[in-house]
């Protein structure tokens, strides 16, 4: 009988013990204390991060000595991307590092560009300030690799940010720890000598980033690249550092999760899985497909117009996204919270590309119309609807459509739990008033309630456009129209 007693005891136990351990995986998150994770969980709540959230579209522009070449050396084209040449085998590397005594960009001219990004909508741009070749587009102090010791001489930085700024654009700065000219970089450190190198690499990087803080003060944030080296990887603590003290000289600093990788090595997400920085910043030509892999957190997405080239690449060869697929991009990220970054590669005097000024002015012209339902807007909680997409700011759920049913009848789809009833239908484009109606379609389908936008018959639009269902105030919920099983 005891024998039995114990026994049962026994299983409880090892049952109880597996139920708090399963609980335990389900309600905790694994924590282990963290000298350089995660600042903080969750988005940052302050002014300067909720002005990012809402920027919706930006601009990168990639330049620099890169441009000369074109993605071409003696006549061979180079099938990679255009700024990386330098790596490429049929590229002297000396060859190269002389480039920047025939840069001068005759053509550059910030107020156009500043003017062109403007009428394309964008909110904030990103310049390279330098690229993993080193070659820095201001006149750092502490190398001779830059702008001023090339035949153009100017700073090129403070008249961009300065024309940018002017027209109401927020100025962020591209900056690469892969520096293929300073005597101290290192991907790895294999020896004393190279940690001694090292160290004066990490100097100057320090050095660099505080130098483009204090020339460039309405500089909004960071875009940090080439933080993937074991060496830099290394280096927890002294980055951490440095973040830090950034973000004191420059208040409401905006960095993302490509600066600094945790004590153990761990980069973007810390060992606890928790963000670092302020935004996910490994959305690079890519998007995801749904809310829940960006666990909440802040993101952008970085896009080129050809297949894979930031920097000015002549022979742009496969596959060039159309207007219409990049703001189909912009409008997949802004639905699910992001910003989308289109890049930019001028040319070695300072001309934005005809196919790159297409498409900006084509985007452009799309925003001017419609751009009402990417500033500013939120993450509708709504699953995707097979005609577009949904974004949402206030009172206003966007319909924004890309594929028209062939009957002219736009169906939203809402969960029955949804407690805002859609009053009104319009175009947004001209407030024409569209016909809306609550649909009991008959089908078994307990969870949804349905809604149908009806379009003006023969409606055959050759873009894409946004319709604004205006919803009931949340305050007035309980109104007496509402049936009351919805
Ligand atoms: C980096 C650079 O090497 C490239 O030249 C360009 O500047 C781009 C914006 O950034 O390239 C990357 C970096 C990260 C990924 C892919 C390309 N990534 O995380 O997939």
């Amino acid at each position: 009988m005891k024998k039995v007693q114990f026994l049962l005891v026994l299983i409880l136990i090892t049952i109880g013990s597996v139920i708090a351990q399963v609980t335990d995986k389900d309600e905790h998150r694994a924590s282990v204390a963290l000298k350089h994770g995660a600042h903080r969980l969750g988005r940052r709540t302050d002014a300067d991060m909720e002005t990012w959230r809402n920027y919706g579209l930006g601009q990168f522009i990639h330049w620099g000595l890169y441009a000369i070449p074109g993605g071409h050396w003696k006549g061979k084209y180079y099938p990679g991307a255009a700024e990386w040449i330098r790596s490429w085998n049929d590229m002297p590397k000396e060859d190269y590092d002389n480039l920047y005594k025939q840069f001068d960009p005759k053509n550059f001219n910030p107020t156009a560009w500043a003017k062109q990004a403007k009428d394309m909508g964008v909110k904030y741009m990103i310049i390279t300030t330098k690229h993993h070749d080193g070659f820095c587009l201001w006149p750092s102090k502490y190398t001779s690799y830059t702008i001023a010791n090339t035949p153009y001489k100017k700073d090129i930085i403070k008249p961009l940010v300065d024309a940018y700024n002017a027209v109401g654009i927020d100025v962020y700065l591209y900056f690469s720890i892969i520096d293929w000219n300073h005597q101290g970089y290192r991907a790895s450190i294999q020896n004393q000598k190279d940690s001694v190198a090292y160290k004066s690499f990490k100097v100057f990087v320090r050095n660099q980033m505080k130098e483009l803080v204090t020339m460039y003060p309405t500089t909004k944030g960071f875009w940090m690249d080439g933080t993937w080296d074991k060496a830099w990887i290394d280096q927890a603590e002294f980055v951490d550092d440095l973040d830090k003290e950034l973000r004191a000289m420059s208040p409401g600093l905006i960095i993302g999760s490509r600066f600094r990788a945790d004590e153990n090595g761990k980069r973007h997400f810390d060992t606890n899985g928790d963000l670092i920085g302020d935004y996910e910043q490994g959305w690079e030509r890519n998007i995801p497909e749904n809310i829940e892999v960006l666990k909440g957190n802040d993101w952008d997405c970085v896009m080129t117009i050809p297949e894979n080239q930031w920097g000015y690449h002549s022979d742009w060869r496969g596959y060039v996204k159309t207007s219409y697929e990049l703001i189909e991009m912009l409008v997949k990220c802004r639905a699910l919270d992001g910003n989308f970054v289109l890049n930019f590669g001028p040319d070695s005097q300072g001309n934005i590309r005809p196919e790159e000024t297409r498409v900006g002015q084509e985007i452009g012209d799309w925003m001017k119309e419609n751009s009402e339902a990417i500033y500013g807007c939120k993450y509708s909680e709504l699953k995707k609807p097979d005609w577009g997409y949904y974004t949402q700011k206030g009172n206003n759920l966007y319909l924004i459509i890309f594929n028209k049913p062939i009957n002219n009848v736009l169906r939203v789809t809402l969960p029955r739990s949804y407690n805002r009833k859609p009053v009104k239908a319009y175009f947004l484009a001209g407030q024409k008033p569209l016909g809306l109606t609550r649909v009991i379609p008959g089908l078994n389908k307990e969870t949804n309630k349905y809604f149908d936008v009806t379009l003006p018959s023969g409606y055959a639009p050759d873009k894409p456009f946004v319709i604004v269902l205006e919803l009931q105030d949340s305050k007035s919920e309980n109104d007496s129209n509402q049936p009351s099983k919805i």
